[in-house]
This record gives C-alpha cells, sequence and structure tokens, in this order.
C-alpha cells in the first residue's frame, strides 16, 4: 500500500491516548496518519479542520476514495464498518444529504428536545433509584457508572425517539459494542453488521405496516418535496441514529464524570453554583471528547491547504477529523489546553460536534441528556468518588470513539 514513511500509527488499544493525541499535535495542523495499514491525512487544528469541513471538495461518498476503489482497501480492514454504510445522512452531500437529513435535524432542535426532557428525566430518576437500592444492600462497594448509569440512559432515550422497542435494548448494546471494539475478530464484526442492518430494515417495514408515534415512522411518511426516502435509507438513519446516538453520549457523561472526579476544587465550584452545568459539559466536550477521531472524507480534487506549509491532499486521499486533537489544539485554547478547566475564558469554542453541514444534528439532545444526568447525580450521591487512582483508568480498544473501558467509583452512600 501507498505508505508514506512519516506516518504516524494509531494504535487501535488505545493504549495511551494522552500520548497519542500529544504526537498527532506534533505532527502539525494536518499530517499521514497509518490506520492499521491504511493511509490517510489527520487534521489537528480546529481552524484547518473548520475550513476543510466547508469545503465542496471533501465528500463522504466512499466510492470516491482511491483505496477503496482500487481493492486495496476491502471488508478485511477492521475500519471498513465506518465508512463503507448503508446510505444515510451521514454518507451523503450536497441536495441528496439536505433530502435525508432535514426532518431529523428539525426532530432534533433545541426547543424540540425540550420535549423529551420529562422522559430523560424519568429514566434519570429509576437508575439512580436502582443504584441507591444496590448501594444500600452493599455500602460502600465498587461500581462501575458505565453499565449502570452512562450507558443505558442514552440507548434509552434515543431508542425512544426513533421508535425501537425497550425489549430491544439489550441485543443493540452487545451488537455496537461488538461492532466497535477493534477486539471484535473481523468475521464477527462483518456478521454483526449485517445482522443490524437486517435488524432496522424489518423495522422499517414493519413501522410502514403499522406506523407509530416516532422518528423512523416519520420519516417513512415524509414526502421531502416528492422524493421520499426509500426504506434501505431510512433504515439506514436509524442506524445511524442508534449508533451515534447512543456511544458518544455515554462517552460524554463519562468524561464530565472523570473531570470533576479528578479535579475537586471545580466539582465545588459546580456544587455551590459559581459554575454552570453547561460550562462542565462544554469543556467535557473539549477535553476529553466523544469522537476521537471522525472517518472520513475524500478528496475529489487536489486541496492545497495552505496553513501546512501548502500540503496538498490529493483527490482520492481520505481524511480524518482527529476531535480529540483538536479540542488539545494549543494554538486555539492557549497552552494549557491539556488541562480540564471549567472556568477557562474560550468554553464552548470546541468542534466537538463537527462543523459545516453533517455538525452533529443531535447536539441538543446529548447536550440535555449530559445537563439532566450530571445534576442529578451529585445530587443523589454526594459522597461520589472514585474507586482506583485516575491513572488506573483504561481505554477501551475502540480507535474512532473515545470509550472508557470503565469508570469505578463508589457511590459513598
Ligand atoms: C456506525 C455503523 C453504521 O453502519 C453507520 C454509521 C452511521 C453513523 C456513524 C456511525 C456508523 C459511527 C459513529 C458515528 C456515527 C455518526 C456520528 C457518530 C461516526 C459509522 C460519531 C460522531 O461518533
Amino acid at each position: 500500500m501507498n505508505q508514506s514513511p512519516s506516518a504516524l500509527a494509531i494504535d487501535p488499544l488505545v493504549k495511551d491516548l494522552d500520548g497519542e493525541t500529544a504526537r498527532l499535535r506534533a505532527a502539525g495542523p494536518i499530517a499521514r496518519i497509518d490506520l492499521l495499514g491504511v493511509p490517510a491525512w489527520t487534521v489537528t487544528s480546529q481552524p484547518v479542520a473548520r475550513r476543510l469541513l466547508t469545503d465542496s471538495r471533501l465528500v463522504k461518498d466512499i466510492n470516491q476514495w482511491g483505496l477503496f476503489a482500487s481493492g486495496e482497501v476491502t471488508h478485511a480492514w477492521p475500519l471498513i464498518g465506518m465508512v463503507d454504510v448503508p446510505p444515510s445522512m451521514f454518507t451523503t452531500d450536497g441536495a441528496e444529504h439536505r433530502r435525508l437529513r432535514t426532518k431529523i435535524a428539525q426532530a432534533l432542535t433545541a426547543r424540540r428536545v425540550e420535549e423529551l426532557r420529562p422522559a430523560i428525566e424519568g429514566y434519570t430518576t429509576r437508575l439512580l433509584d436502582e443504584m441507591a437500592a444496590q448501594a444500600k444492600e452493599t455500602p460502600g462497594a465498587t461500581v462501575d457508572l458505565k453499565p449502570v448509569f452512562a450507558g443505558p440512559l442514552p440507548m434509552a432515550v434515543v431508542c425512544s425517539l426513533m421508535g425501537v422497542p425497550e425489549s430491544e435494548i439489550p441485543r443493540q448494546m452487545r451488537l455496537w459494542k461488538a461492532f466497535f471494539s477493534l477486539l471484535t475478530p473481523q468475521e464477527e464484526r462483518l456478521a454483526v453488521m449485517a445482522e443490524v442492518y437486517g435488524i432496522f430494515l424489518d423495522m422499517v417495514r414493519e413501522k410502514k405496516a403499522a406506523p407509530g408515534d416516532d422518528l423512523t415512522s416519520a420519516l417513512i411518511l415524509a414526502d421531502e418535496g416528492g422524493a421520499p426516502m426509500s426504506q434501505e435509507e431510512v433504515a439506514g438513519n436509524l442506524q445511524s441514529m442508534i449508533a451515534a446516538g447512543h456511544e458518544t453520549t455515554i462517552s460524554l457523561i463519562l468524561s464530565a464524570v472523570r473531570g470533576l472526579l479528578t479535579h475537586p476544587d471545580q466539582l465545588a465550584m459546580v456544587l455551590d453554583g459559581q459554575v454552570s452545568w453547561e460550562a462542565v459539559i462544554e469543556e467535557a466536550l473539549r477535553w476529553d471528547p466523544p469522537v476521537t477521531h471522525l472517518l472520513m472524507r475524500f478528496a475529489t480534487e487536489d486541496i492545497v491547504v495552505a496553513e501546512a506549509g501548502g500540503f496538498v491532499i490529493e483527490k482520492g486521499e481520505g481524511v480524518v477529523m482527529s476531535y480529540r486533537a483538536i479540542g488539545r489544539d494549543t494554538e486555539f485554547h492557549g497552552p494549557d489546553a491539556d488541562s480540564f478547566d471549567i472556568t477557562r475564558a474560550d468554553a464552548g469554542r470546541h468542534i466537538a460536534f463537527g462543523h459545516g453541514p453533517h455538525i452533529c444534528p443531535g447536539a441538543a439532545l446529548s447536550r440535555l441528556e449530559a445537563a439532566i444526568a450530571l445534576p442529578a447525580l451529585f445530587a443523589r450521591f454526594p459522597g461520589l468518588r472514585l474507586a482506583v487512582p485516575s491513572q488506573e483508568l483504561r481505554k477501551a480498544p475502540v480507535l474512532t470513539q473515545n470509550d472508557l473501558e470503565a469508570l469505578p467509583v463508589v457511590l459513598g452512600v
């Protein structure tokens, strides 16, 4: 494969994410990376990312990728499931993208997601009640916050929004975990991808016959000015929503909790009202964002990147947005970009949700989930603390997503 010698290899097992983020930043605003044997560009600077994310010569259509068209990248590549995916708002640009995305974006505005507040509060209370009951039985025990709190909430919310039955949640959790983990054998990952799409295609067929009061049914029924979505496109959108709606928000909640528990002085400022929960959420998004690397956009023409000494992204090459490195951009966020600081002056100036036409349509929903879950968690368990030294916390073997393996805490009741 056409490997540039200076390409920085990205560790699929994520053994030292802070070190890797620092190496990426040091490589410059745009640099060559090696994704499990496949070369690509990485962008680590916020201004460069913003510009490229609004450059219509970079597209999501995998058929524009030289290495894919030539057959060098195949389904044997462990990250193929992030790029060769069913048609959806995630894979299209321009007018096609608008046709597939508009209805979803309209259902997810800050005003519309407020309607979900009571349901989100209800799930949160239910989870906290279960945790409290468990803690009463085994006081002082170590609890992993991921499976009991951060994990179930976002999946329950996005499933209810899309009309996926609650009974389906355990299977979805299992399948997506296998999909994202790089320890999953490739054969199994391909089987998981086929199974997931099959489930969603069946669901769309059923809802077409008997629509419900959910966003998936609304997509099926939508006319979109005489260009309605096909069943495959609705299933692709549904699949994107479930994947994006749970994995990422789990990570947002865990990052914020980790940031606060490892910085007790800042936690105290939040609890006595000096700093808002919104500031905590925005800082968590910048400091340790849900998306480490977003795969991938492809150049339809040569693109000159003036900032980086005139590097040329050649036609057919792939570009990755490395959002964790972008959040640590010292030129943009200052020399202390590596530290968690909820009082920083430029809080909220991150682009962790992306930028341009593909900017995360679920941003308001995930912010709302975090804004409900975090204060409720700390109010219920004021003595919450880490159960292990922070250096012992490990990231899961997921290259693209920021996935904490576990967040062991003592609830302190
Ligand atoms: C997951 C596999 C699906 O087949 C297609 C798909 C659609 C949306 C993607 C998602 C995948 C992975 C996680 C992504 C999500 C959109 C937002 C989310 C990339 C590829 C992020 C930003 O992490």
